[in-house]
């Protein structure tokens, strides 16, 4: 085979060994990630040929082997001889590194993965790899096994005319792929959507063809990022049934942009340059802020709704609840920052600004009644950020004067030794009296707070500093909130929440966490959060009295004592059927109480991992079964 091959050759085959060697530097890595990688790279040449509009058709296979086919209806690779390498069109995209696409005139390649990297990487990280041809009434077939041609491109049949399109076929290396070469179809999924969405009219399918996985599914959406928003949008109430939608091109650079309000406070906007999602932004996001900050403040003056003495709306407060797509196609992108997903052409920031003040402009003329919705919103947002500002200067001010304007409500305590001191937080005035009775005055304080506390995610922040059960307990805790948070300031080394040992009290308890979880998240690291436990069952046998806190902790006690007529089992429904010594005996006393610290894996912030430890007096004593119960029961709640 090798005398086939002139010098040229052979130093191209040395280009793919050195793929094979640093597979990494080519598609990031050779996990699963680096794996799907692999798809992204074939697909986004068919992509590149329906923006090229000619082709509107991809279907993605996984075929029972675990190896991919990857189909489109465009023009088919070229087949003729490239002048160039006098190779075969085929055979250059598939052995020469970084050859995709720079043959043939028109239209620029604007696809291209997260690498850009191509068919041949692709090539020489398989097993083996297959591409037909559909051309001109022929099908055209070469193969190749770890990039090498082991069959050079030759006709293998015929078909109709009229047909046309391409269709690879590989097989990922497991000596490449050690770790796993095994497809996740909602993986391939996620990003064939997202290139659909972006590629209006392109009907793309994912087709599972192994045994037990079969399944199938359509990604095609007429409206393209229009359709992106209005799904993203779903589980929302959108504030007005338009999706805003501007489109053109500027000075080379085409622009795409759809958008609507829903009623949450968060924004939620994804950019895209040449399809290829850039989390950081860039240049591209600038333009769309400035069109937004600019046109809605125009517009807000223009037709009275702020007046001339009134501050201009920040971005921000026009951006609340706002979902968006921006999608721009540019020639040469350049990118930047660290992971070199940030777009730095100022041609962009003009293009997309300059056409965005346009069209909106255009678009709120013409629609009265929706720019009235954003613009009222946008004010509503500027007047609770003020508030929020205020009240967060309120917060600040109060703690700064230490324990001098502490709430109303709380039964502090005598000892100045935060080490040595607790705070119970305790759900309801009724269980707060007897709490106040029963404690020790000198090491534990008691905050009763009435019903349900504020929802905090659900909430903006100026409603949040000015609930009067937040506030209490952020001047009690001493420590401050936020960028304010100072560990040192904290009254209590153990803040403990004490509610009812039912569905109520367990919703209220998550409430007060998810407060101190995004306002203090340190006392959770630290470990200065506790849950109280106090019992289900109160159980009276001959003058004498045992507790239970869990059903099956009745039943052992009832084995021990024997069940006959003289029990006496009383059920507990809230704290408040408990008299102060008995609060005391069974949930407040150091050295008999069962508390449940609540910690969190600092490892993943992100999905709030909650995990318990059981501590009965204030020595660590894990019972197992007790934790997994509990640590069950409350991990159920949505914190
Ligand atoms: F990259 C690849 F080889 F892996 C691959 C390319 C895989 C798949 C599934 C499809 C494709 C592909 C390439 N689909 N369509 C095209 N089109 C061209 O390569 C092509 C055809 C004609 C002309 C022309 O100027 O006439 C230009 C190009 C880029």
């Amino acid at each position: 085979m090798s005398q086939e091959y002139g010098a040229d050759q052979i130093q191209i085959l040395e280009g793919l060994e050195a793929v094979r060697k640093r597979p990494g530097m080519y598609i990031g890595s050779t996990s699963s990630r680096g794996l799907h990688h692999l798809v992204y790279e074939i697909v986004d040449n068919s992509v590149d040929e329906a923006l090229a509009g000619i082709c509107d058709k991809i279907v993605v296979f996984i075929n029972p082997d675990n190896s991919i086919t990857v189909e489109d209806n465009g023009r088919g690779i070229p087949v003729g001889i490239n002048h160039k390498s006098g190779l075969p069109g085929v055979e250059v995209v598939f052995t020469i590194l970084h050859a995709g696409g720079k043959f043939g005139g028109g239209g620029y390649k604007v696809s291209g993965g997260l690498h850009g990297v191509g068919a041949s990487v692709v090539n020489a990280l398989s097993t083996w790899l297959t591409v037909n041809v559909y051309q001109g009434g022929k099908i055209y077939e070469e193969k190749f096994a770890v990039g090498k041609t082991i069959s050079p491109l030759t006709v293998i049949g015929e078909c109709d005319k009229d047909k046309h399109g391409t269709k690879v076929t590989f097989l990922p290396d497991p000596e490449i792929f050690k770790e796993t070469q095994e497809f996740d179809f909602s993986v391939l999924r996620q990003r064939l959507r997202e290139m659909a969405f972006l590629t209006k009219n392109l009907k793309i399918e994912l087709k599972d063809l192994r045994e037990g996985k079969e399944r199938e599914e359509v990604y095609h959406y007429e409206g393209g990022i229009k359709e992106f928003v209005a799904y993203l949008n779903k589980s929302t109430t959108p504030l007005y049934n338009d999706i805003i939608y501007c489109e053109g091109t500027r000075n080379n650079v085409y622009v795409e942009v759809a958008m609507q309000h829903n009623d949450s406070y968060n924004e939620s906007s994804y950019s895209f340059v040449n399809n290829i999602n850039t989390p950081e932004g860039g240049t591209q996001l600038t333009g769309f802020r400035n069109a937004i900050t600019k046109t809605f403040n125009d517009y807000a003056r223009k037709n009275k709704m702020l007046k001339d003495s009134d501050e201009n709306l920040s971005g921000e407060d026009i951006r609340e609840g706002l979902t968006s797509i921006v999608s721009i196609k540019i020639e040469d992108p350049q990118f930047e920052g660290q992971t070199k997903q940030k777009l730095g052409n100022t041609e962009a920031r003009n293009a997309v600004e300059s056409l965005m003040s346009e069209q909106l402009t255009y678009y709120l003329e013409q629609n009265p009644d929706v720019a009235k919705i954003i613009c009222e919103k946008s004010i509503q947002s500027q007047r609770a950020r003020e508030a929020a500002r205020k009240a967060r200067d309120l917060t600040r001010r109060k703690s700064a004067l230490d324990g001098f304007s502490l709430p109303g409500k709380l039964a502090d305590c005598s000892d100045k030794d935060p080490k040595k001191c607790e705070i119970f937080i305790v759900e309801g005035d009724s269980a707060g009296g007897s709490a106040k009775t029963a404690r020790s005055r000198a090491t534990q304080a008691i905050l009763p707070l009435r019903g349900k506390i504020l929802n905090v995610e659900k909430a903006r922040l100026d409603r949040v500093y000015g609930n009067e059960e937040i506030k209490a307990m952020i001047t009690a805790f001493g420590t401050g909130i936020h960028d304010d948070f100072d560990i040192s300031k904290l009254r209590y080394d153990k803040i403990i929440i004490m509610t009812d040992a039912d569905v109520d009290g367990a919703h209220i308890a998550t409430l007060m966490l998810t407060f101190i979880y995004r306002f203090m998240p340190e006392l959770i690291k630290q470990g200065h959060v506790y849950l109280a436990q106090p019992p289900l069952y109160k159980l009276e046998k001959n003058k004498k009295v045992w507790y239970a806190y869990s059903d099956e902790e009745l039943s052992n006690i009832l084995n021990e004592v024997g069940r006959d007529q003289n029990n006496k089992i009383q059920r507990y429904k809230g704290l408040g059927e408990m008299d102060a010594e008995q609060l005391w005996d069974t949930t407040m006393d150091p050295e008999k109480r069962v508390l449940l610290r609540v910690a969190m894996d600092d490892e993943n912030d992100a999905d709030v991992n909650l995990t318990f430890m059981t501590l009965m007096g204030d020595k660590v004593e894990p019972r197992r079964d007790f934790i997994l119960e509990n640590a069950k029961y409350v991990k159920n709640l949505d914190i």
